[in-house]
């Protein structure tokens, strides 16, 4: 049986791959490192870390330096999470919830973001969910199965009752690797390791999820 979803926030819950890209490219642009918009999906789900270092490529720049750029790309990135409110969640996501808290389902938060407590806020989750979890508490981040099992442990199930909801490859693999049932958001192209694929979370209703994890079993 199934008792517990574990959301990944970024493309899941709501989407800040634009206000991530529009930093990065701002970092980028200070710095004239080329970027754009088709360099900025392959950063889906990568930890900021591992972000800057894509972008970074060959180059190679001292511990010091490579601070002072995830801090700056941070600073820009909160700019625009102050704007963030309810209205950001994805279509879906509340109804969902709401859905998974009368079934009395264990609900929870694996992100690769270091924001993911200000996020919540901002989107007023906090309230809906059981553990939030973020590479703060765990060792290796996504692809890394750690975050995914960490929020299982975060909600006191072990993983093969949880259903995990993620967009991206990276984020896709940790789930499947924390043996989790996993539901992909997105092309098959980037989600299609994914027990279950959907292009999104519109009107996706609880029981339907369900019947579809239980066919692949
Ligand atoms: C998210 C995004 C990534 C982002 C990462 C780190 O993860 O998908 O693009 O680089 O968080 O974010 P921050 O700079 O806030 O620490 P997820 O796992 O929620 O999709
Ligand atoms: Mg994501």
């Amino acid at each position: 049986v199934i008792r517990g979803v574990v959301f990944d926030m970024d493309g899941v819950l709501t989407d800040t791959l634009e206000f991530h890209y529009q930093t990065w490219q701002r970092l980028a642009d200070e710095e004239n490192i080329p970027f754009d918009r088709k360099a900025n999906e392959a950063l889906r789900g990568l930890s900021r870390r591992d972000s800057l270092m894509a972008i970074l490529g060959d180059r190679m720049l001292g511990e010091a330096i490579v601070e002072e750029m995830l801090d700056r790309k941070n600073r820009y990135f909160l700019e625009f999470i102050q704007t963030m409110t309810q209205d950001h969640l994805l279509p879906g996501v509340l109804d969902l919830l709401q859905e998974l808290r009368s079934d009395g389902i264990r609900i929870a938060i694996a992100s690769a973001s270091q924001n993911v407590d200000l996020v919540t806020r901002q989107l007023g989750l906090t309230d809906w969910v059981d553990a939030i979890t973020n590479v703060y508490n765990v060792p290796h981040p996504k692809p890394a199965p750690d975050v995914f099992l960490y929020a299982a442990e975060q909600i006191g199930l072990p993983p093969h009752q949880c259903i995990a909801i993620e967009d991206a490859e990276s984020g896709v693999k940790a789930a499947l690797d924390a043996r989790m049932w996993v539901v992909g958001l997105g092309p098959q192209e980037r989600v299609g390791a994914a027990h279950v694929i959907l292009s999104n979370l519109n009107s996706v209703r609880w029981k339907d999820l369900l019947d579809k994890i239980q066919c692949c079993r």
